[in-house]
């Protein structure tokens, strides 16, 4: 008896430490190709996207977007629940190759953002919060905390390449809730 009140107290445990503490992407190593990831279905021009089997940071595979024109916006994105005022922290790694801003357009170039309602809860690079890598870059550790003031309904993850050409890979993308 002693030791199934253990065994469900530690049952009881790791389920609290799965919920709060627990990585919420899925796929994020993009090893099972797009499981859980869909191409952003959107008005504007878009460039090319894949799993690159090539490439990688970790694993065998990362993922890869590439334009081709000023006026693409390429982007992948994921469900993800956030809930008002926890702390998270998203990382992930980024590697990029001749990525050109258009000239004096903001928010142009590769970053991951996440939206709730169609408002940014965080967008981030290497080059820091609410900026965009560009240049040729091999792979960079990117790692920010943020706490989203408002929630209402489902919120997105997105890589992206806004509004510039070249190419970016993206691997070990991973958000987590901070807060026990
Ligand atoms: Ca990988």
């Amino acid at each position: 008896m002693k030791l199934l009140v253990q065994t469900f107290i530690l049952g009881v445990a790791f389920q609290s430490f799965s919920v709060f503490g627990g990585e919420i992407l899925k796929n994020g190593g993009f090893e099972n190709d797009m499981d859980s990831w869909r191409t952003t279905d959107w008005k504007q021009k878009s460039g090319v996207l894949s799993v690159d089997s090539t490439v990688a940071s970790s694993g065998k595979k990362s993922f890869k977007l590439t334009n081709d024109s000023f006026e693409q916006t390429t982007m992948l994105e994921q469900d993800v629940e956030l809930i008002a005022s926890k702390k998270y922290t998203l990382k992930f790694k980024i590697k990029t190759v001749s990525v050109v801003p258009q000239s004096e357009t903001k928010g142009a170039g590769a970053a991951i953002m996440i939206l709730n309602a169609g408002k940014h809860a965080i967008e981030v690079s290497p080059s820091g919060s609410w900026k965009q890598a560009t240049g040729t870059n091999d792979w960079q550790d990117c790692a920010v905390e943020f706490s989203p003031e408002n929630i209402n309904g489902s919120s997105k993850i997105y890589l992206v390449l806004r509004k510039a050409t070249g190419t970016a890979y993206f691997d070990a993308v991973s958000l987590v809730c901070d807060d026990k």
